[in-house]
């Protein structure tokens, strides 16, 4: 194979690939107790070439993610989804070869109504996702019914983090790190020289230090001298299960709150007298909503992100660390999976939650910044640059049964402030 310098590699944007090696229909029951068809489908993204040290993070209209037709078989809906980065043999790639910082499906029909200037899209994770799918509720769902909204794109942003330099002019010391040292600060959109146009001093930990605007295949974090320059192909596969049976499903919409207020990312500081740092916000409910499901979302270093409801706290995602180097799905020095927050139980063990007009919600995250964090190796801990807490939320108009669910709730011991 030829190699190639960042600069030589083209965006190239060919037809997305789909494939469906076990396109298996089972069949489940409603909340009304009725029978629907579930069908899983996997589908790939076009490949993303990508060299040793390329940071790639793309424009959605480039990415455009293949779902089911709705022109041929009629409206669905989506009843889970969970999706990772796997190479040309649909084998998984370890986040310690490709770092999965995020991918997230948008539908640009869709709006987030929770953090409205923030982050709007329909699905959507990070390093953890190959361990979260988002799942819904038995007999929910989020609804997809004509061709016009049935369009999806993908802002895939994923980094090569092999054969890293651990002294680029600008790193900060790996110490004891090493590999694992540059890669953190790769990951993390930390500065160094030659990472990219954009990638100044000044933008050091935003998304300019991690490929964002550079979709000409220039940017990365700087490789090991004598490093060969081979791109290699890696793609998202993301496997779905739907219904077509579109009348046994309650729609639900979703979207996604973030602390501090809507942003994107925020850093966290070393502070080793403090090792704990915390993050929350605020919102109010605008309208009487049901809460169906809530999964939270956050980077390596976290503890935890729990989701509030008048001050007291309703439910928390907890984060598990990988403890082996090189092994998909528990990958050493990261973050590989979130719990479920929140999940309601159609057998009436988790009632969904009312949440009435006028009361608040709130996000709270937890993330440890003591310089030797142990959950992670040596020397790895401390600052992490362009951190996320993030919940996100399968939700409803409040039905007409609020009284009945605000019954179910007290007796759980709930206690509902009024508006
Ligand atoms: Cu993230």
């Amino acid at each position: 194979m030829a190699m190639q310098t960042f600069a030589s590699l083209a965006y190239a944007t060919p037809p997305p690939l789909a494939f469906n090696p076990r396109d298996t229909h089972v069949t489940r029951a409603g909340e009304n107790g009725l029978p629907y068809d579930v069908i899983t489908q996997t589908f790939k993204s076009q490949a993303l070439s990508m060299l040793p040290g390329q940071t790639i993070f793309t424009n959605p209209r480039d990415t455009p993610l293949t779902m089911p037709s709705v022109e041929v078989g009629g409206p669905y809906a989506i009843l889970s989804f969970v999706g990772s980065m796997v190479d040309e043999a649909n084998a998984q790639v370890p986040l310690d070869r490709v770092y999965t910082h995020h991918w997230i499906v948008e539908q640009p029909s869709h709006s987030n109504e929770l953090c409205q200037n923030g982050l709007n899209y329909i699905f959507g994770i990070g390093a953890e996702s190959r361990n979260s799918p988002a799942i819904f509720p038995d007999g929910h769902g989020y609804l997809i019914e004509s061709e016009e909204v049935n369009k999806f794109g993908g802002n895939i942003h994923v980094l090569r983090t092999e054969d890293l330099s651990e002294h680029a002019v600008g790193m900060v010391p790996v110490g004891k790190a090493g590999a694992a040292g540059a890669a953190k600060q790769c990951n993390e959109c930390y500065y160094a020289l030659g990472k990219g146009k954009q990638c100044t001093l000044a933008q050091n930990g935003t998304f300019e230090c991690c490929g964002d605007h550079c979709y000409d295949g220039s940017c990365g974090c700087p490789t090991k001298i004598g490093t060969k320059m081979i791109p290699v192909d890696f793609y998202l596969q993301y496997t779905m299960t739907y219904t077509r049976n579109v009348s046994m499903i309650k729609p639900l919409s979703v979207g996604v709150i973030t602390t501090p207020n809507c942003e994107v990312f925020y850093n966290v500081l070393r502070n080793d007298d403090t090792p704990l740092t915390y993050s929350t916000t605020t919102f109010k409910n605008p309208a009487d909503h049901t809460l169906y499901m809530a999964i939270g979302h956050q980077h390596t270093g976290a503890r935890n992100v729990s989701l509030a409801i008048n001050g007291k706290t309703f439910c928390t995602s907890y984060p598990t660390y990988g403890t082996e180097v090189g092994v998909a799905g528990n990958e050493k020095n990261h973050l590989v999976k979130m719990s479920t927050c929140y999940s309601y139980n159609a057998s009436g063990t988790e009632p969904p939650l009312t949440i009435k007009k006028g009361s608040t919600i709130s996000v709270n995250a937890w993330y440890y910044v003591g310089g030797d964090d142990p959950e992670l190796g040596v020397d790895l801990g401390g600052t992490h640059m362009g951190v996320m807490s993030y919940m996100y939320l399968g939700y409803a108009a409040a039905p007409d049964a609020l009284e009945e669910d605000l019954k179910l709730l007290q007796e759980k011991g709930w206690e509902i402030v009024e508006a």
